[in-house]
């Protein structure tokens, strides 16, 4: 209990911990220790606020040419619950989001095999048109991996080619687990670790936001999560570009992994403390509602979180398709900001790269 002390101190004196602190404060700190320091932190970064904001997802379709054993939402070319957006389409569901005060469109889906980059510009640039004002966050550095090399250009020109489209940010899907053994036994074909670390640096350098997400509660044990913190810890030392971290819990319905089940609401917490305590370079620790249901989240505000994403409007199947409790997901914001009061916090709209808004 002493070392617990001692690593606690140094959290409160925002002093740095190291990987084998964060590996002690896993097994032994008992829980209320660590919603106390992960608050600490939160509190520091981010004082009282409740970060949220409006938006929805396009998700053109549900091909893929990996098939990770954790996925509920891929399906096969025949099957008849694959869907594959036309770009009309596409630009009918960004014109029925026209005119509800949203800001960020999260554009993700399935690895298609057929369509190349110059289709995902033009994407952009139609929902764009469409939504001038609204920020576009695209594709995992997974999809972004694929499509420029599809292409034969560099990260680099491809990535800058996306930008001119109208790509303003990078959501954090994609990273899974870095370790790439555990990697390689739930996503054997997907791509690499270091792949995904090469597309959030190359963004990075040409000043786009992006985010960071861990898929846990699988085969994983809290050495490979303390391992993917750490690598993230050391990029954002190097590059400063990930605003949130977002932890993604496993969910086990309809996929290879079913067996697994699901680990306990009390390791969701455990992990959402960690990672605020652990992330001292990151600012925004987002627990995404959608994942974790309304009442887990309501929980996470007491141990780290500061946002909660934002309000969907039933517009992603991932995780509906994954088990998750909402089957249609819509958050108002008189939700959040009761949320936010009866946590004690105080409910602030935020754009894609949190600026507050009015
Ligand atoms: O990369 C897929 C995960 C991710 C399952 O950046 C699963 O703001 C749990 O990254 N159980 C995509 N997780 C979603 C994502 C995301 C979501 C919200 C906000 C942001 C952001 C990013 O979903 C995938 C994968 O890790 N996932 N299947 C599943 N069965």
């Amino acid at each position: 209990m002493q070392q617990i002390e001692h690593i606690a101190q140094k959290v409160r004196s925002a002093e740095r911990i190291t990987p084998e602190e964060a590996l002690l404060l896993w097994h032994e700190a008992p829980l209320w220790l660590l919603s106390e320091l992960a608050m600490e932190v939160r509190h520091r970064l981010n004082g009282r606020k409740l970060y949220y904001n409006r938006n929805f997802h396009i998700e053109p379709t549900n091909r893929c040419v990996f098939n990770c054993r954790f996925c509920s939402y891929r399906r096969p070319v025949e099957s008849p619950e694959m869907w594959d957006y036309s770009m009309e389409q596409i630009e009918q569901i960004a014109r029925s989001q026209a005119e509800k005060g949203i800001t960020e469109v999260h554009i993700v889906g399935g690895v298609h095999p057929d369509h190349g980059l110059e289709y995902y510009c033009e994407m952009i640039r139609r929902v764009k048109q469409i939504l001038p004002g609204v920020a576009v966050k695209a594709f995992t550095a997974i999809e972004l991996g694929y499509m420029i090399r599809q292409a034969g250009l560099t990260i680099e020109q491809g990535l800058r080619l996306l930008i001119e489209a109208g790509m303003e940010a990078i959501p954090g899907g994609g990273a899974e687990i870095f370790d790439e053994e555990i990697r390689a036994q739930i996503c054997p074909e997907k791509g690499s670790t270091a792949e995904w670390f090469e597309v959030h640096d190359t963004a990075h350098r040409l000043g786009l936001h992006t985010n960071a997400t861990i898929l846990y509660g699988h085969i994983e044990g809290p050495e490979h999560r303390i391992d993917h913190l750490k690598r993230l810890r050391e990029q954002q030392d190097k590059t400063h570009g990930f605003d949130a971290f977002i932890p993604l819990k496993y969910r086990n319905f309809g996929n290879s992994m079913s067996a697994i089940g699901e680990v306990s609401i009390t390791e969701d917490l455990r992990m959402l403390a960690l990672s605020r305590i652990f992330l001292d370079n990151i600012p925004h620790i987002k627990a995404y509602w959608v994942m974790y249901g309304k009442t887990t989240t309501e929980l996470a505000l007491a141990f780290g979180a500061d946002d909660v994403d934002g309000t969907i409007d039933d517009s992603t199947k991932i995780y509906s398709m994954a088990g998750a409790e909402d089957q249609k997901p819509v958050m108002s914001v008189s939700e959040i900001e009761r949320m936010a009061t009866t946590a004690g916090l105080q409910a602030v709209e935020r754009d894609t790269f949190y600026h507050e808004l009015r």
